[in-house]
């Protein structure tokens, strides 16, 4: 089994922002969760270098586009491993291996006789590096998600032959359901495609910093397009992941991808471009595109061209990547839009990461040590704690294979709390007081440390600096998903650790 995961590759035209962390935390939970699984994995991000976007930026600071990319990148760069991101590769566009494929299949759609000459005149909006249709602009000429003037373009430019993919496409849409998910989002692109598909500029006349168009020096490629084929790209020049033999063809191997993460402002390139421009190269569709939402601040997109910024290397530093990547997937139901803010964010990390969370492992670590030195006897589990945790790996894996993020995360997190209860009921203490219930005691310590093991095992993805010294204290670090399943004798000693999860965020390092 292989499993490729993709987030977009980013513009740098200016530093990382939270939205940029969402999507890219997202996607490591996915490629984390389904190497617990033992497949061949391959997790892509990286960055989006050509085109307006970032020749405007740079020409506003009067630098060359390169070295506004080579500066930016490295942060994009930077961002991956802060947030615990365990990618395999890191595309840049301007590589050149990527430049040469997107000649190389760019050219095989123009063979197949899906390029042909025109002039293009409509609006267009330079920060989306988008040619807007009249029924798409806000009032007054404006870009309905940067509110900026759009300009009026006239080019001649190479077109490519989106309409002759109509039928396809609306067929694609009808035999595979879960190509878009969520289903708004697949509804929205497929009448997109019912309204009519018109034929877009492949290339870009007036403008120099793209990759050159091998049959007309005067023209680079459009930008989107230069940018979609990175995920292609990639795998024929990245070196192999850990779980793919050495010397393997990694297209073959991981190609098509399984999932493409993105949010809904490129839907549009994603769900109906992108299925249209692999036909006309005869390459295989992805699986699953999967749309999440915004993260609104005060109610608006966050963006870097809006400014309202929340910077996620300050939230790392302070509450660490781990509570980043908890607070985000959970507070924010994954494929919907949601605000977010400090103060939520707080709320989360002391209720549920500290209280719940951190308070469960001290408190079984804690009995352990008190009353048993440590050691974790062997025998029987409660059949009642067994019973509630049956089924829950199906489930979890289930909701990933749908990219249902939060919906699993709370399957996991109702089992936190169902062993705090468990504490509860079980009041250890009292039964370390009364002579004869030493057996008791022991089924319900060893009870508790286990599942306590597996639910971590499952929590690994989302929270995995902290579930990993977690686990190395139950003395379990094997983190596969078989052993997401109670199973008796997996643990024979524990050891203190230091809390998970410090109230005092000043001792936290702020
Ligand atoms: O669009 N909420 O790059 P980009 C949630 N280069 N996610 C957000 C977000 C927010 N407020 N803001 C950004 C581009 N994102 C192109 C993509 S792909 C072939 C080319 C995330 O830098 C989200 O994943 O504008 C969104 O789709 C992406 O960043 C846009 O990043």
């Amino acid at each position: 089994m292989s499993f490729y995961v993709t987030t977009p590759i980013y513009y740098v035209n200016a530093a990382p922002h939270l939205g940029h962390a969402y999507t890219t935390i997202a996607a490591d939970v996915m490629a984390r969760h389904h190497r617990q699984r033992g497949e061949e994995v391959f997790f892509l991000t990286g960055t989006d270098e050509h085109g307006e976007p970032v020749a405007d930026a740079a020409h506003a600071l009067g630098i060359p586009p390169q070295e506004l990319a080579d500066r930016n990148a490295e942060r994009f760069k930077a961002l991956a491993p802060q947030l615990g991101a365990t990618n395999d590769f890191f595309i840049r566009t301007t590589d050149p291996q990527h430049e040469a494929v997107v000649q190389d299949v760019l050219s095989r759609v123009r063979e197949n006789g899906f390029v042909y000459e025109g002039t293009y005149e409509g609006w267009y909006c330079p920060r989306c590096a988008d040619f807007k249709a009249d029924s798409e602009i806000d009032a007054g000429n404006r870009c309905p998600i940067h509110h900026i003037e759009l300009t009026r373009e006239q080019e001649d430019n190479y077109f490519f032959r989106l309409s002759a993919f109509q039928e396809r496409l609306e067929r694609l849409y009808v035999e595979r359901e879960d190509f878009v998910a969520p289903r708004t989002r697949y509804n929205e692109a497929l009448s997109f495609i019912r309204s009519g598909l018109r034929d877009v500029p492949l290339t870009r006349h007036k403008l120099t910093w793209g990759v050159p168009v091998p049959w007309d020096a005067e023209h680079v490629f459009y930008v989107w397009f230069d940018a979609l084929l990175n995920y292609y790209s990639a795998l024929s020049y990245a070196p192999a992941p850990s779980s793919v033999p050495a010397g393997e063809d990694l297209t073959s191997r991981l190609w098509p991808a399984s999932y493409h993460l993105i949010a809904k402002d490129i839907l549009r390139f994603h769900a109906v471009y992108w299925p249209a421009l692999l036909m006309a190269a005869e390459i295989e569709l992805p699986e699953h595109i999967f749309v999440h939402g915004y993260l609104l601040m005060e109610g608006e997109k966050m963006s870097k061209s809006l400014g309202n910024v929340l910077d996620p290397f300050a939230v790392i530093e302070r509450f660490g990547a781990d509570a980043l990547r908890f607070y985000l997937l959970r507070d924010v139901p994954f494929g919907q839009d949601g605000s977010v803010s400090t103060s939520a964010f707080e709320l989360r990390y002391e209720s549920e990461l500290a209280n719940e969370l951190g308070n469960l492992a001290s408190r079984t670590i804690g009995m352990l040590m008190r009353y048993r030195e440590g050691a974790v006897s062997g025998g029987e589990l409660d059949p009642m704690l067994e019973k509630d945790f049956s089924g829950l790996r199906e489930s979890v894996c289930s909701h990933i294979d749908r990219a249902e993020l939060t919906l699993a995360l709370d399957e996991i997190w109702q089992r936190v709390r169902r062993l705090n209860r468990y504490v509860e009921e079980q009041a250890p203490w009292r039964l370390a007081k009364e002579p004869g219930r030493g057996e008791d005691l022991d089924r319900v310590l060893r009870t508790l440390a286990e599942a306590l093991r597996a639910v971590t095992v499952l929590l690994w993805p989302y929270l995995p600096t902290s579930a990993e010294k977690l686990l190395a204290a139950l003395g379990a670090p094997d983190l596969s998903l078989e052993g997401a399943e109670l199973g008796a004798g997996r643990i024979a000693r524990a050891e203190t650790i230091d809390s998970l999860f410090p109230k005092d965020l000043q001792a936290a390092g702020s």
